[in-house]
């Protein structure tokens, strides 16, 4: 996006992304041009008071297209999705959200004549026969979860309308991302916030994955400006649209546990494995090779596992009154 005064709406606004994205980009592009789609969640007061907020309902072709045409938006940000846990227990939701959700958004967005849609992948695009280490941006992409095979669906699709459809398309494959505004979810990452609920609360933390469970991970604010910068990135020098590896860092739960008991002494950190997690988990990248997304459009994160779990505990401290 330009700095033009066009219309933003981003989907999933309540959502761990979408709440911190929509206040970035209203402070890039002002509070009355971003529109804060929710449906289920509510929308936290900050962001549905600072500015237009709606409700639409992805799985709704028309709800979609309503809320395109009553705002006259000019480009998408589609955060909405099940996380990969929950979509494995209640496929029928995960398939309407994540699936038709995705194309409902980009064939309206194309109707509507959008400039451009941002639909975030995620590693979860990934699978186990996909080489772990520095995986490459283009290889072998079969998910064995719902919510990954959605995400390569949404890649694919993105792609599509990108090179047949005339439609500006882009996305990266988010990594795990670490955040202390909401609270964690029902991903298979969230272990990483959660861990800094129980650190500051209780000094321990029972993790659900192995502790040698490395898994690509990045901080919020390196992926609010992953997804800004892709967004405002010179088309000329973009080879890939919708499918951009993003990487920052790669830890175990026995890694992040370290890191916290440097600077919380006495931090005890134990083990209660949940299969079905560490199953997804398992299925996943170690680490992830982001030449493409440094190359094309100069990708670059700030913050690594020190600066990360620094910030964490302050902010985190801070809003739990520690
Ligand atoms: C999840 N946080 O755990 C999300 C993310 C790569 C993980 O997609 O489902």
């Amino acid at each position: 996006m330009g700095h033009s005064v066009e219309r933003i709406l981003v989907t999933g606004a309540a959502g761990q992304i979408g709440s911190e994205l929509v206040p970035e980009l209203r402070a890039r592009y002002g509070e009355d041009n971003v529109v804060a789609a929710g449906h289920v969640t509510p929308l936290p007061p900050d962001v549905r008071d600072a500015g237009p907020s709606a409700t639409v309902d992805v799985s709704s072709y028309d709800d979609v297209d309503a809320a395109l045409k009553r705002y006259d938006v000019g480009a998408l940000y589609h955060m909405s999705s099940i996380l990969s846990a929950l979509a494995e227990n209640n496929p029928a939701t995960a398939y309407a959200v994540n699936v038709a959700g995705a194309y409902n958004v980009l064939e309206a967005a194309r109707s509507n004549g959008l400039r451009r849609v941002i639909v975030p992948s995620s590693i979860a695009a990934f699978g186990p026969d996909t080489p772990r280490e520095n995986t490459p941006n283009d290889t072998i992409l079969r998910p064995t979860t719902l919510y990954g095979i959605a995400k390569v669906f949404g890649e694919l699709m993105g792609n599509y309308y990108a090179e047949k459809r005339g439609l500006d398309v882009r996305g990266v494959r988010l990594p795990g991302i670490v955040s202390w505004k909401t609270e964690p979810t029902a991903g298979t990452t969230d272990y990483a916030v959660a861990i800094f609920y129980g650190a500051i609360r209780e000094g321990r933390y029972t993790c659900y994955l192995r502790p040698d469970t490395a898994l690509p991970m990045m901080y919020m604010p390196d992926a609010i400006d992953s997804l800004v910068q892709l967004a405002e990135a010179d088309p000329g020098g973009l080879e890939h649209h919708a499918d951009f590896n993003v990487g920052a860092m790669s830890f175990t739960p026995a890694q992040l546990a370290d890191a916290i008991r440097g600077r919380i002494p006495g931090f005890v950190m134990e083990y209660e494995v949940d299969p079905l997690r560490q199953a997804i988990a398992d299925s996943w990248p170690d680490s992830l090779d982001d030449s493409a997304a440094r190359r094309e459009w100069g990708w670059n994160p700030k913050y690594d596992l020190d600066a990360m779990v620094d910030d964490m505990l302050e902010n985190l401290g801070r809003k739990l009154g520690k």
